[in-house]
């Protein structure tokens, strides 16, 4: 397939500044010549251009709320784009903020192409946030609530289907690598009915069958997005993120994470979110980011049978 990369380069819904560096971070850390050693086809799309950041406190429980929903359109309409020209749209955040118009031209395109939509969500955090339970007022914070049709009228409006419903439903996504979630968050999540595997779920249970569960019911009709905070990962390993929580999958666990949904087939769309440079040493986390990206499109794998479906 064709990889189309799409640079976001804003930090507008975080709590840090920095995470408008991540495309040119990824970029350096080789991630194209990384994806072409593996056969793959990789257009380059360059940098969307979006408003900058304000740096202002909360209005009415929400940081920078219009600069947030330009973005997302931006980022709604080139990841639309490349799904209609039958690519592989590979977000560059930017911070995650920018999963709402990504999932949003996802299940758009899903609709539009009879596929099901399955989307997993790696993340320190469940991003479930609204402006009534944020302790922030970040839109980072609250996409996935958002995609559910929870959130301040100008982004649901950007999520929702032609029929009026969310982006997404319970039933369409997994988190994965859950361990920081604010009180109020963790009721509304309960209340949806999300499908939360979190680091106690990880420890008990083990990578293996996490990703056995997150990824069952995947199947050829099945268009499976991969929305991956960095923040995932144990910031031992990942230093550069804005919001490290301590605990997070080891090297070995992140690998079999991304080689389990390598051997599913069916990736389709993917955001590589919360990157910080800023906060990086030496360029580490991106690197390790692109060699996590490069398991997640099959480098291990090249070496074993793909498991048949
Ligand atoms: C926190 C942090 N739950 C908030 N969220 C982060 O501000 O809503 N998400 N860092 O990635
Ligand atoms: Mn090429
Ligand atoms: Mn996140
Ligand atoms: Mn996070």
């Amino acid at each position: 397939p064709t990889v189309a990369l799409i640079g976001a380069p804003t930090d507008i819904g975080a709590g840090a500044r920095g995470a408008s560096m991540g495309p040119e971070a990824l970029r350096v850390a080789g991630l194209q010549s990384a994806l072409e050693s593996h056969g793959l086809h990789v257009l380059d799309r360059g940098n969307l251009n979006g408003p900058a950041n304000p740096w202002q406190p909360p209005l009415e429980g929400y940081r920078h709320l219009p600069e947030v929903v330009a973005w997302n359109q931006l980022v709604f309409d080139a990841v639309r784009a490349e799904l209609q020209a039958g690519h592989l749209p590979l977000l560059l955040g930017g911070d995650h903020c920018l999963g709402l118009g990504s999932i949003a031209a996802v299940a758009r395109h899903c609709l539009d192409a009879g596929k099901q939509l399955r989307v997993l969500w790696l993340d320190a955090h469940a991003d479930f946030n609204t402006s009534t339970l944020t302790p922030s007022g970040n839109l980072h914070g609250m996409p996935v609530a958002c995609l559910f049709g929870l959130g301040p009228d100008p982004l649901t409006r950007l999520a929702r289907l032609p029929d009026g419903s969310p982006a997404l439903r319970a039933a369409q996504i997994r988190q994965i690598g859950i361990r920081s979630v604010d009180a109020g968050e963790k009721e509304l999540v309960h209340a949806q009915g999300l499908e939360v595997y979190d680091m106690r779920f990880i420890d008990e249970t083990g990578m293996r069958e996490t990703m056995q569960r997150a990824l069952a019911g995947v199947d050829e009709s099945t268009h499976l997005h991969v929305s991956f905070d960095v923040d995932f990962l144990d910031p031992e390993l990942a230093p550069g993120v804005g919001t490290t929580v301590a605990g997070g999958p080891t090297y070995r666990e992140a690998q079999l994470c991304m080689e389990m949904i390598a051997d599913s087939g069916r990736l389709a769309s993917l955001d590589i979110v919360e990157l910080n440079p800023a906060l990086d040493v030496r360029n580490k986390t991106a690197c390790l980011a692109v060699d996590l990206i490069e398991s997640l499109f099959g480098k291990s794998t090249l070496m074993r049978q793909r498991p048949a479906q």
